[in-house]
Parts: C-alpha cells; sequence; structure tokens
C-alpha cells in the first residue's frame, strides 16, 4: 500500500475505534449526562442484575388496596407475601392543574411521604403522568382534536401552558429528597402506551415525528430548562406486532434509559403468553442493540379470574426473558362508578396461595431481594 494511503487507511480506522468507543461509553451512561450520583448507580446496579431478578412492582402500592386507603405500612402485597413490592409506581395526573390530589385521588403530600419511604427501603421508584388534554381541558382518554401535541410543541398555542405544567412537575420532581437531602432517582414515563389512540398523545391522534419531538422537548426542557438531574426516562408502547411498530416513535437512544411496553389479559391463558413471549423477545434484542434496560412497564390480568394464574401464565413468560421490572396496575378495589379493578391479590383472594409461590421464585423480586443489592450506591 501507498505510504500515504496507508496513514489515510490508519487514521480511518483509528476514527472508527473512537466512535465505537464513544457510543459504547455513552451506552454506559443515562441519557442526562448531569443525572446525580444515585441516579447513575440506579441505571448501572439496573442493567448489573439484568440476569439475576426480576423486580415485581405495584402502582400505588402504599397509598391505598382493595377495601383500604392509606393505613401506614399496609400494602396488599405485605399483607399477602410479607413484604413489600420491590418497585413501586406513582402517577402525576392532575398535578398540572395545581389539585392537591392526583386523578385517582391520591394526595400528592402523601405520595411524596410514600416515595421517601419506599427509596429508603431499597425499592425502584416509577413515574407515569395522565396529564390533561391542554388543548381541550379534558381529561388524557380525549383524544382529538389531532392537533393537541402539535399545538403545545415551540411555536403552538398552547406552547406556553404546556410548559407551566412542566414547571409544576418539576417543581414537584425537585421536592423528592431523602434525609440527607439528595434527590430521589425515579423512573419516568411519560407519554405512555404512545402507540395505541385512547390517549390524546398516542397513535392516530399526532405523527410519529411530532410526538417523538415531544417527548425529547419534555426531556429537554426539564433537564437543561429546570435542571432536573434525578430522573431516568422510559419509554414504552401498548400491544405490538413487530420491532418496527415499536420503534416507529421511539425518540432515540440519546432520550431513553429504559424501553418496555404495557400488556394486560384480556383473552384466554395460552394468546396471552403467546403475545407476550413475542414481544418480550423483540424487547430483548431492541434493548440490547440499543443498550437499554427492558422492563414490563405495566401488566395486569383485572379481577384475577384464574386462581394459579402467576404460576402458570406469568411466571413461565417472565422467566424465559431478560426483563428489569414488572409493574402490576393498581389495586383501586371498588371504584366510584360501581365497578372493581385490582391485578394483584389482597389477603383472602383466591389467587393469593400462588401469587405467595410466585413471588418465592429465586427469580422474582420483592423490596427485600431489591434492597440485598444497594441499587443507588456504586
Ligand atoms: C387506568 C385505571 C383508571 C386510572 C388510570 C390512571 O388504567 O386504573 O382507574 O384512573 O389508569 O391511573
Amino acid at each position: 500500500m501507498h505510504k500515504k494511503m496507508k496513514y489515510c487507511f490508519g487514521l480511518s480506522l483509528c476514527c472508527v475505534l473512537m466512535m465505537q468507543y464513544a457510543s459504547a461509553q455513552q451506552s454506559n451512561l443515562p441519557c442526562d449526562r448531569q443525572a446525580t450520583n444515585e441516579t447513575i448507580n440506579l441505571y448501572h446496579n439496573l442493567k448489573r442484575v439484568l440476569d439475576k431478578g426480576i423486580m415485581l412492582g405495584h402502582q400505588d402500592d402504599l397509598a391505598y388496596g382493595f377495601g383500604w386507603k392509606y393505613e401506614p405500612g399496609r400494602s396488599d402485597i405485605k399483607d399477602v407475601t410479607g413484604d413489600y413490592p420491590a418497585v413501586m409506581g406513582f402517577e402525576l395526573g392532575r398535578l398540572e392543574l395545581d389539585h392537591p390530589v392526583n386523578l385517582d385521588s391520591v394526595p400528592f403530600d402523601k405520595m411524596r411521604g410514600f416515595i421517601k419511604d419506599a427509596y429508603k427501603h431499597g425499592s425502584v421508584i416509577t413515574i407515569s403522568w395522565h396529564l390533561n388534554n391542554p388543548l381541550t381541558g379534558k381529561t388524557a382518554w380525549d383524544p382529538s382534536p389531532k392537533e393537541t401535541v402539535a399545538s403545545i410543541l415551540p411555536g403552538g398555542e398552547k406552547n406556553a401552558l404546556y410548559n407551566s405544567w412542566l414547571d409544576k412537575v418539576a417543581a414537584f420532581l425537585q421536592t423528592l429528597k431523602d434525609d440527607k437531602g439528595d434527590y430521589i432517582p425515579i423512573i419516568f414515563r411519560p407519554f405512555h402506551e404512545l402507540n395505541g389512540s385512547w390517549f390524546w398523545w398516542g397513535g392516530k391522534n399526532c405523527t410519529p415525528a411530532e410526538i417523538k419531538q415531544l417527548y425529547q422537548y419534555t426531556e429537554k426542557y426539564l433537564r437543561d430548562t429546570k435542571q432536573v438531574h434525578h430522573l431516568l426516562y422510559a419509554f414504552n408502547t401498548d400491544k405490538f406486532y413487530l420491532a418496527n411498530e415499536f420503534l416507529e416513535r421511539y425518540p432515540g437512544d440519546e432520550y431513553t434509559d429504559v424501553i418496555g411496553f404495557d400488556i394486560y389479559q384480556r383473552g384466554s391463558n395460552n394468546e396471552f403468553m403467546k403475545d407476550a413471549n413475542s414481544m418480550l423477545s423483540m424487547l430483548d434484542s431492541i434493548a440490547s442493540a440499543h443498550h437499554k434496560i427492558p422492563a414490563l412497564t405495566e401488566f395486569g390480568y383485572g379481577g384475577l379470574p384464574d386462581a394459579t394464574w402467576f404460576t402458570s401464565t406469568l411466571l413461565p413468560v417472565l422467566k424465559a426473558h431478560k426483563i428489569s421490572y414488572a409493574l402490576a396496575w393498581r389495586n383501586a378495589g371498588s371504584k366510584q362508578d360501581g365497578s372493581t379493578e385490582f391485578y394483584l391479590p389482597y389477603k383472602g383472594h383466591s389467587s393469593a396461595d400462588d401469587f405467595v409461590k410466585f413471588c418465592n421464585d429465586e427469580k422474582i423480586w420483592l423490596q427485600k431481594d431489591a434492597a440485598r443489592e444497594n441499587l443507588y450506591k456504586q
């Protein structure tokens, strides 16, 4: 080879290697490059324990359960298994309206206490946000008009309103500190189930480019404008059939730490297993290709009609895949509209014994298992 060519070849090889190194380094950090130490530690530890266990989560676990509300220390999971969930989910809907309680009647003041308690005992915290439709003033489930997402992006008529909502979210998040005054890391999961069309930010209600822009805008606003640096960001779809569908609204590797999907059983056990296995296989490969943390960001079989569902249906599916955590949705109990809603058994429920067996599997982690791993330490 000519000397000059040799030099050029060497230089390009060097550049490629440096770029590969830089991208590998990047994938080893949360997408917020100024994340607090505890947040960075959580990120690394979630990756470290991926092969060891699957953390079981529950939405609003400490707030209420089937037939009770706000009893200090109580949890349906604790009542049944003796331990709390390893992941606790909370919800911000209506914070944007200055309401003292969220859309599921949980006072934000109490929520702050639950989050502190969960953190202190070693659980992981994740927060969702069913924010109202900023253009119509109706709920998150008001899908029209299709201009809502465009209206809150820069240049849109509701951009200032949306910014004021993000100011409130940032202010709340910045009150989440431990006894020493350090921020409590949170897995923030905005615009969830974004491939379905039931929320104003989802599916047919905006273009993929618009929702990607909104996701990126939201993150930059919280991180760069409001200087919130204790968040890991979770991107999640609802049911999907192809990896391309999952990635259609993906905001990019620089904007996500955790990726996942929500799944609810509505048909037979076999159908659920088939769907969940297929989606989890796709998630496994997307997560490893993009160096992300895979999670089942919501799941449930409403009303738990099958007494052995946990060990016969859910467990084999979970154990066949790499999953950081699986968050069961809320045990709302009897609701105002006369219906009941719950996804994990309460004491005395017919699937309680099976659920205990499920939790006793070494792969399924509750709070004590998570605490043993010191997820917030280096
Ligand atoms: C839904 C239901 C609703 C609840 C909403 C937001 O799936 O549980 O009752 O208001 O989530 O938490």
